[in-house]
């Protein structure tokens, strides 16, 4: 069972790989050749990506959630209609990021199952609520943008189909955060409450944001390893800073501060110093106990059942032109 294949090491097929084969895949990797469906591949690399691409996919099938819960609300015809559109990248996203894990021999039905029973995880960021309009342009602005930060890397990433999915996703990720910024621009440059809403969304996202990058490096149990078969190509701790010094010029030109009294700029190396991530509030996340885990996934559940319907349809439809063409070709045969 693909749970089981998530989260055990499988003796048979590694005792199977003999050291040959497994240096000439490095050497591949090394080589910066892609890696293809067909191509032979250590059994762990294969686990490895299925975990990180089906991960990927329910974030943004996930993500779409609370988002989603603006669609009505937004302030005007034009916001809204961007935020449909981006609602809907994130949809397609997903569905891209699906079909490329099936590639490595996974079933869809079976990663659907492991989000909608909670055994497979995603973006711990989706588990915070949406309090005000101000939430989206900061969803915008500081998750896209981090979720850039990372991604841009992915189009580089050993294993092709992810690499040639992240590409387009890429594009749509950086309208995404430029609407995030816009609104956020829009807010400050407002009434003072206005203001003072985008002040309170940076407050309550930076630091979850950061989260998104993952555990510090000497946490981390996947880093070594993926960076070794070039699936990631940054560390997470990298990646993190990079955001951060991307990010805290685009805040203060936003006439915003960021909620965190130890950020200063350190001239010798040129990077922004942050102070210390709350892990334990990343932990319980990751447990399922965030403000919005069980709204999430209760939602997930709930659109699964109503879409039963049209699981069933499309089943019995492909079923009706299967026995169509079969019909014609009984016809053609006896003529
Ligand atoms: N949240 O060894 P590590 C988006 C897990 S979608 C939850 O460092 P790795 C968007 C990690 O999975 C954003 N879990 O792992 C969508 C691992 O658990 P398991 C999603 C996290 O894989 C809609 C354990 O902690 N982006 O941007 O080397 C609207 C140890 O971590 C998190 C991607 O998925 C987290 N934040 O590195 C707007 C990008 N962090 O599997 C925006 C692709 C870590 O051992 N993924 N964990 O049980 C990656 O780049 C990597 O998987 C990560 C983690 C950097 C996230």
């Amino acid at each position: 069972m693909y749970t089981q294949a998530l989260n055990q090491a499988e003796p048979e097929t590694v005792a199977t790989e003999e050291p040959g084969r497994l240096a000439r895949f490095q050497e591949r990797i090394d080589a910066e050749e892609r890696i293809e469906p067909n191509d032979w591949m250590p059994a762990a690399y294969r686990r490895t990506l299925i975990r990180q691409i089906s991960q990927h996919a329910h974030s943004e099938i996930v993500g779409m959630l609370p988002e989603g819960n603006w669609i009505t609300r937004a302030p005007s015809l034009r916001r809204k209609a961007a935020l449909l559109a981006k609602v809907q990248d994130e949809g397609g996203h997903g569905l891209y990021l699906y079909a490329a894990a099936e590639t490595l021999g996974v079933t869809r039905e079976e990663l659907v199952d492991q989000l909608l029973s909670g055994a497979a995880k995603y973006s711990s960021i989706f588990n915070y609520p949406t309090l005000t309009w101000a939430d989206i342009g900061a969803i915008g602005w500081l998750v896209d943008g981090a979720a850039i930060m990372n991604q841009i890397p992915l189009c580089r990433t050993s294993y092709g189909p992810y690499a040639r999915a992240m590409i387009r996703i890429c594009k749509e990720e950086s309208f995404h955060q430029r609407q995030g910024y816009e609104i956020m621009l829009t807010l400050c440059r407002g009434t003072p409450e206005q203001k003072a809403m985008a002040q309170d969304a940076l407050n309550r996202w930076w630091w979850p944001a950061l989260m998104m990058f993952g555990p510090p490096d000497s946490e981390s149990q996947h880093t070594a390893q993926s960076m070794r078969w070039k699936i990631k190509r940054f560390t997470n701790d990298e990646l993190r800073q990079k955001f951060v010094d991307a990010t805290v010029p685009q805040g203060l030109y936003l006439g915003l501060t960021f909620p965190d009294p130890d950020l200063r700029f350190d001239p010798e190396t040129g990077h922004w110093r942050f102070g210390a991530i709350d892990w334990e509030e990343f932990r319980r996340v990751l447990a399922g106990h965030g403000p919005c885990n069980r709204e999430r996934l209760e939602a997930r559940r709930r659109a699964h059942a109503e879409g039963a319907w049209v699981r069933e349809a499309a089943l019995a439809n492909a079923a009706k032109r299967r026995q169509r063409t079969a019909y014609a070709a009984q016809r053609i045969a006896a003529e």
